[in-house]
Order: C-alpha cells, then structure tokens, then sequence
C-alpha cells in the first residue's frame, strides 16, 4: 500500500514515530553509523536494556535479521527496534538478501506487536555492511510493502505508516527511484 510508505532525507535520531529502527550489530552494544547516532542521542538506558537483553534472552547477540525493542531513551520516539543486517557478500547473495528483508519483517512484527503504529527506518546494511545502495532499496521497499499489503496480516492491519528516512541527498535518490521503479509513481 504505496500511500503508507514515505520517504524523507534526514536524521532518524530527530523522527517523532512511535519506533525507530536501528541498523545494530549482533553484539547490541553499539558501533558507528546509525547505531552510533541512535545511543548518542538516546543516551545511556537504550545500552543499559540492551546489556540486560545481553544478559537474558539474548546471551549470545541478535542473530542477523532479527529484531527486538528497547526504550528509545531521550528520541522523541517510544521504541527503538534494534535489528541486525547481513554483511554485503556477492557470493552469498540470495541468503543474504532473505536475511536483509527478514530485518524488515522482523522490525515490523516487534513494532506491531508493542503496539507501535509509526515506524521509522534507515537503508539498513547499506553504510558499514556494504550492500548496493540500489539493491537494498529495492528489497527494503518491496519488503515493507508486502508487509503493509497484508503478507504479514497482523503486522500490516495495525501499522499506520512506515517512513524511511534517507542520510543524505544520494541515498534519498536511490531510494525514490527505486520506489518508482516497485510500486510506481504515485503517492
Ligand atoms: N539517520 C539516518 N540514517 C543514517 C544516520 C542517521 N542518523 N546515520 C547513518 N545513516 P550504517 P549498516 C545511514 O553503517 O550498513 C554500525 O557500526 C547511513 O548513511 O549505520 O547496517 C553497527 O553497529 C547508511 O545509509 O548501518 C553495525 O556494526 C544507513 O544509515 C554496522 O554499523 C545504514 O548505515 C551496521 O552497518
């Protein structure tokens, strides 16, 4: 459902959504990037519940692909979702590719399930992790639109609007085209 996806050239760390998704890795204690971005501005009680996620569930880190929620700390969001993208490997394509539109499906099956009906993401495992811009738009769009469209009926029904914001007039490019491309022109 093309109306419920927006694109805008940004910060993530500034949306007022109810969760914002964070590109992390396996370890859950922060790295560069937006994960970075995310616990600078959050502050120190999105490592503290991640430590405790260390700690409990989660003893040996956030497999690639899934995802689980932490307090957004001081973002003016409720939820940081926290989910972890593969490494770019040309070799490996196609399971990794599964793996990348996992991390959206996840993401968007934890939002829900909180009671989330915004979500903010970013073009997860295309900065660090290397994947082709172009390619991880395609896959991070046409994942979250089968997903609003009722693939993940649950997930889909209560989601409001899923919003991707873009660092950076390159990225906000690659993705709009890429929305033109899958799901054609119109708002
Ligand atoms: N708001 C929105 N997007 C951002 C922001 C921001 N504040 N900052 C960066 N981006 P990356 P990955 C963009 O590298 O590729 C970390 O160390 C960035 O320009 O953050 O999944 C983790 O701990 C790029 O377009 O995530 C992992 O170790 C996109 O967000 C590793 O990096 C994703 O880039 C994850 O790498």
């Amino acid at each position: 459902m093309v109306t419920r996806i927006t694109l805008v050239e940004g910060d993530i760390t500034e949306q007022r959504v109810d969760a914002v998704v964070n590109a992390a890795n396996t370890s859950l204690l922060g790295g560069g990037g937006v994960d970075g971005a995310i616990h600078r501005r959050g502050g120190p009680q999105i490592l503290e519940e991640c430590r405790r996620l260390r700690a409990s569930h989660w003893g040996k880190g956030l497999p690639v692909g899934r995802a689980v929620a932490t307090t957004a700390g001081r973002l003016p969001a409720r939820w940081v979702v926290h989910t972890v993208g593969p490494v770019y490997l040309a070799e490996e394509y196609e399971e990794r590719a599964g793996l990348l539109a996992s991390c959206y499906r996840e993401s968007l099956r934890t939002a829900a399930e909180l009671g989330a009906r915004t979500v903010a993401f970013p073009a997860v495992s295309a900065g660090i992790y290397g994947w082709p811009p172009a390619d991880a738009a395609r896959i991070a769009l046409g994942t979250v639109a089968r997903v609003l469209d009722g693939g993940d009926a649950r997930a889909g029904a209560e989601l409001a609007a899923v919003r991707f914001v873009l660092f950076g007039e390159e990225m906000y490019g690659v993705f709009e085209r890429a929305r033109r491309e899958l799901l054609g022109q119109d708002e």
